[in-house]
């Protein structure tokens, strides 16, 4: 002490955050975090130096409409005035932020119910407020009204107040794409207007977006301020059905000097959210040194360390959103998609991969153990249970992973018996998988859950598909089912496009539709795109939209009940939108089909078929279809009789069974029509070779399950 003055020796701080407020932004829609998860939150963003959480849930009748005007009930109000408490105690600045914008009246009773209601939050402990625009329509939307109210806010709450925190304000045109572009227009009237504290938040060039330098320096010059960045990720309200748990990238290095905040809008999450918010905060503290790889695989020792490998397993094949409205997409499965597609690239051409096949043993091992590692060894059972249902999907994909491997293998061996216990273990494990996605997480928007969807399940997909193909084609010819449809009842994309022939499909609601591709197509002459489905459904509508308005001159649409005779129908037009209503009954196939010269260019918006379950179907149908996934179920002593249905079948026939409980029994007419009995036993897959059969019976105490009745 000197003359009554602290002396600081002489320093230099060295570390120090790139940008000033760092932390998150609650406001996605959906199920608001719990107030033990927002708890958690501050405390981690205390340890990782985030100083910022915004309050601002889209689905809190007390933050927006209709409750704004009110105060929060006792209950509420005292959880807010815990959690402001944490937040001081974490050195983190709890912001409530208010979002009036749906219902509000330009007057003087809306703007003192505001600043009564940040009063009553003020009383509560709050020192930092926020005022949000953002999804609204109608008189909300005015720059000069919101503006006036923000200053208002300013002059006769906080400059009084004297010990609040900036007021942050999120703007209705709050990224590029929705932004009025013409000078003087609403972005310019904030940065004319607002008073110069007041921050001004900004999602980047589109709602769901990477920030760059040059997309800040756009906005910067119209708010007249540095943007306040509210960057969202890893929110998921869009994609409900998807965890986003990868690497936080697309984040500019170069932006220090041209933001003032950075907030990440989590997932409703909260845990799981942590990896995302993690790579938030070492990339808003010093961004020139951020590397979003190692500082994710910081991130999952960090917040799993009890079991950060299997941690890091999951996460890095539970990253891509799949196809969005926002077209956000991330990598996923980054170091293994090349060794993948390698692996694709030797099955499909006859080939035996070799290094490709261990490193998909060793991922596919490690992908089956994860779950159980985790569910095991992590401490955070929050976070156990917020990733359950992505974690039961991960397992089952790594027992498909680890059966597929050893089916491809046991195809190329000649090893026809493993090959169809494999599959037909895997056609369980998928099926159990769909039971899930149709049962679990079960919300309005993006009902389901979805694991690996990027590379890992399209890949096992791929090769199960392959590995039906190669079965049939060495037990049998084409089945001729019943109905004469030669088809397989499970649906299919009918392209001659050679990449399309993967994409995903969607059958759902009697649904048949091809996932859409973001990316424009071209279509060269004689090219078609289509869909395919079983005797077993009746199609009643296609409805597509390639986004050209010239289809209906550059294209035939076209119908088929065998995928080879085809006659051309007549749809009705609409923009870039077509409609086809009468479709001939027995109908099988459709598809457009490019009849210009030229190559043309297309985009797959949709491409949909709408088939009910066709009525009377015979359930012999199933184990005819040329789908060994499907079956027919034998049980109780009952007998079913298939005729031969190929009449140049030199070799016998053979039977694809699952889920036997007792011996099955076969009897067998020759072409003099004399019975014997020619199989009596266990096994599920029987080959007859006799070529003088005409029929065969199968009946069993117990229960079967008939996949295929292949001759050959
Ligand atoms: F305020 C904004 F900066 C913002 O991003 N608002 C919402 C946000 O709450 C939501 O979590 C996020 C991701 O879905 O997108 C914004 O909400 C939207 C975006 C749209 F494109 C709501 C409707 C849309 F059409």
């Amino acid at each position: 002490m000197n003359n009554g003055k602290a002396e600081l020796p002489q320093c230099e701080i060295t570390d120090f955050p790139n940008v000033a407020y760092r932390g998150t932004v609650e406001g996605f829609y959906g199920e608001p975090w719990s107030h033990q998860d927002r708890i958690e939150q501050l405390k981690f963003y205390g340890k990782l130096k985030m100083n910022t959480y915004i309050y601002g849930p889209k689905d809190d009748p007390y933050h927006s409409s209709p409750n704004w005007r009110k105060p929060y009930p006792e209950a509420e109000a005292k959880q807010i005035a815990e959690l402001a408490k944490v937040a001081s105690d974490n050195h983190v600045d709890f912001v409530w932020a208010i979002h009036p914008g749906k219902d509000i009246q330009w007057n003087k009773t809306d703007s003192l119910a505001i600043i009564e209601k940040f009063e009553q939050m003020y009383q509560l402990g709050v020192r930092s407020f926020a005022v949000f625009f953002d999804d609204i329509s109608g008189a909300g939307v005015n720059a000069e009204k919101q503006a006036a109210l923000l200053n208002y806010i300013q002059a006769e709450f906080l400059d009084k107040k004297k010990d609040g925190t900036p007021l942050i304000m999120c703007p209705t045109e709050y990224n590029k794409s929705w932004s009025n572009p013409k000078p003087g227009t609403y972005l310019d009237i904030l940065g004319d207007n607002l008073h110069p504290n007041v921050q001004v938040m900004w999602t980047g060039n589109t709602v769901v977006d990477d920030i760059t330098l040059e997309g800040l320096e756009w906005v910067n010059k119209r708010i007249k301020r540095p943007a306040y960045v509210w960057w969202n990720f890893p929110v998921s309200d869009y994609v409900r059905d998807h965890l986003l748990m990868g690497p936080s990238y697309g984040l500019d290095t170069k932006a220090q000097n041209s933001m003032s905040g950075f907030v990440s809008n989590p997932m409703d999450k909260a845990e799981a959210s942590k990896v995302a918010i993690f790579n938030v905060a070492n990339y808003s503290w010093n961004m020139g040194n951020y590397d979003p790889v190692t500082s994710w695989e910081q991130a999952c020792k960090y917040i799993m360390p009890e079991a950060s490998d299997a941690f890091l397993c999951f996460n890095a094949h539970n990253s891509d959103p799949g196809h969005n409205w926002h077209r956000y997409r991330r990598d996923e499965s980054v170091e293994i998609k090349p060794v993948v597609e390698s692996y694709i690239a030797a099955i499909e051409s006859n080939k035996q991969p070799s290094n490709e096949e261990k490193q998909l043993i060793g991922l596919f091992d490690q992908i089956t153990a994860a779950p159980g590692e985790i569910r095991a060894k992590s401490l955070n059972k929050r976070l156990i249970e917020q990733m359950d249902p992505w974690l039961t999907q991960f397992e089952i994909l790594g027992q498909i992973g680890q059966r597929t491997l050893k089916l491809t293998n046991a195809i190329n061996n000649n090893d026809i018996h493993s090959a169809w216990r494999l599959f037909n273990e895997n056609s369980f494990l998928f099926a159990e998988m769909e039971h899930n996605d149709k049962t679990m997480n079960q919300n309005p928007y993006q009902p389901g859950v979805k694991t690996g969807s990027l590379v890992l399940t399209p890949f096992v997909k791929r090769m199960n598909s392959w590995a039906e193909n190669m079965i049939t084609q060495k037990l049998g010819n084409k089945a001729l089912a019943v109905n004469n449809a030669t088809v397989s009842s499970a649906p299919n994309i009918f392209t001659n496009i050679a990449p399309m022939k993967y994409q995903a499909l969607k059958d759902r609601n009697s649904k048949i539709s091809i996932t859409p591709i973001l990316e424009v197509i071209t279509l060269k002459p004689g090219e078609y795109i289509g869909l395919s489905w079983g005797a077993d459904r009746e199609a009643e509508a296609l409805n597509f939209n390639f986004g050209n308005k010239d289809i209906q001159t550059l294209c035939n649409i076209e119908v088929s009940q065998d995928g080879e005779n085809w006659s051309v129908v007549e749809a009705e037009f609409q923009n870039t939108k077509a409609t086809l209503k009468a479709i001939p009954e027995n109908t099988r196939f459709v598809r457009v089909r490019s009849k210009a010269d030229e190559p043309i260019s297309i985009r797959l918006n949709e491409f949909m078929v709408t088939a009910g379950e066709s009525q009377n179907i015979d359930p012999a149908y199933y184990s005819q279809d040329n789908n060994l996934n499907s079956y027919q179920t034998l049980s109780d002593n009952n007998k079913v009789t298939y005729r031969k249905t190929i009449s140049n079948a030199t070799e016998g026939v053979t039977i694809l069974l699952s889920q036997l409980t007792e011996p099955v029994v076969i009897k067998a007419k020759d072409l003099n029509g004399k019975e014997k009995t020619v199989y009596v036993g266990n096994s599920e897959l029987i080959r007859i070779n006799d070529n003088n059969l005409s029929e065969i019976t199968l009946s069993t105490k117990g229960k079967a399950n008939i996949h295929e009745i292949l001759w050959k």
